[in-house]
């Protein structure tokens, strides 16, 4: 009875075949299953902007693409100004049921394309942003991001992250746009149940998708879906959204899981002392607690 209703719910995920097998991602990548999950789900009526990051990998240098849609592939800067310009030129020529996303990394969100983003934000264009949240500049030999969490081993951060992970959903709530969220791959339905409600609304909505990178996080081939339910469980990256900057709701959150089950299966993390390992504890529940009153607060 169980499985044949998750066979339902998977059929249901996998209805639109937009995204297709033979992409170059790497073998049991977060990512790719995020591919799967927001393509298929929006559906064929949708054009995607994609930056310099593992998204363009994935989605195929000229002429190849692994996506049954039109695809610009912009700059690292511009990915919520090209689709704004998208939207605006479907909207001139009669397609406004044609939807414009974007498809960016972290780099190309919190950092790069920031400015980009928050101006889109603010004239309220009508595009759904995606960002695939692998902690870090991944494609390019896994370079910190400001959303690499504290004391996390990158390439420019050896001795690990000294700073905090940047909050970019409450940074976005905070432009009151009608949608953010947080979702991950190892909560299927619950990401494609938000990239649904995403697609009814209006205005500027932004997925921040948390993507675990396995050579950047040092994860096992099969670790992906695993690590990001352990990242919710632990409340390290809790599933909520935020509609018009107000009213919080928490889809999937912490079961009181201690962050070392999170921590030590990834080598990014290796080099943690007992201290630094309560740190982090400490940060997560400051962080997590602060959440749940904004929930109550709505509540
Ligand atoms: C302005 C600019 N700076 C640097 C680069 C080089 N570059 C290409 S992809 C990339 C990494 C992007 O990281 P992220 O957005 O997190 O995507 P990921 O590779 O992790 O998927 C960088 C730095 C560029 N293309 N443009
Ligand atoms: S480098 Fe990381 S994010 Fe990029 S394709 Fe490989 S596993 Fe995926
Ligand atoms: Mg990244």
């Amino acid at each position: 009875m169980e499985n044949k209703a998750n066979a339902a719910r998977y059929y249901d995920i996998h209805e639109e075949k937009v995204f297709n097998s033979g992409h170059q991602a790497c073998p049991g990548c977060g990512q790719a299953l995020a591919f799967r999950y927001v393509l298929n789900t929006m559906g064929p009526e949708t054009i995607a902007v994609v930056p310099p990051s593992c998204a363009a990998i994935i989605s195929g240098p000229q002429p190849y693409s692994s996506m049954r849609i039109p695809v610009y592939q912009t700059t690292l800067e511009a990915s919520a100004a090209s689709a704004a310009g998208i939207k605006r030129a479907l909207i001139a020529r009669g397609k406004e049921h044609v939807h414009a996303i974007a498809i960016a990394g972290d780099g190309g969100t919190y950092d790069i394309g920031f400015q980009a983003l928050s101006s889109a934000a603010e004239r309220g264009e009508d595009i759904i942003y995606f960002c695939m949240d692998n902690e870090g500049y991944m494609n390019t030999g896994t370079q910190k991001s400001s959303s690499t969490p504290r004391y996390a081993y990158t390439t420019s951060t050896p001795g690990g992250k000294p700073t905090k992970k940047k909050n970019l959903a409450e940074i976005m709530a905070a432009h009151q746009i009608p949608y953010v969220a947080t979702a991950t791959v190892g909560f299927p339905d619950d990401l494609v149940r938000k990239v649904k409600k995403a697609k009814e609304i209006k205005g500027t909505r932004v997925i921040i998708i948390l993507t675990p990178c396995l050579d950047g996080w040092g994860l096992a081939d099969n670790a992906s879906v695993k690590i990001s339910r352990l990242a919710v469980f632990t409340g390290i990256f809790p599933l909520y959204e935020v509609e018009n900057g107000v009213k919080y709701t928490l889809t999937h959150g912490s079961d009181g899981t201690p962050i070392s089950a999170y921590l030590k299966p990834q080598r990014r993390y290796r080099h943690l002392t007992a201290e630094q390992i309560d740190t982090i504890q400490q940060e997560v529940d400051e962080q997590y607690d602060i959440l749940l009153r904004r929930v109550k607060c709505f509540a």
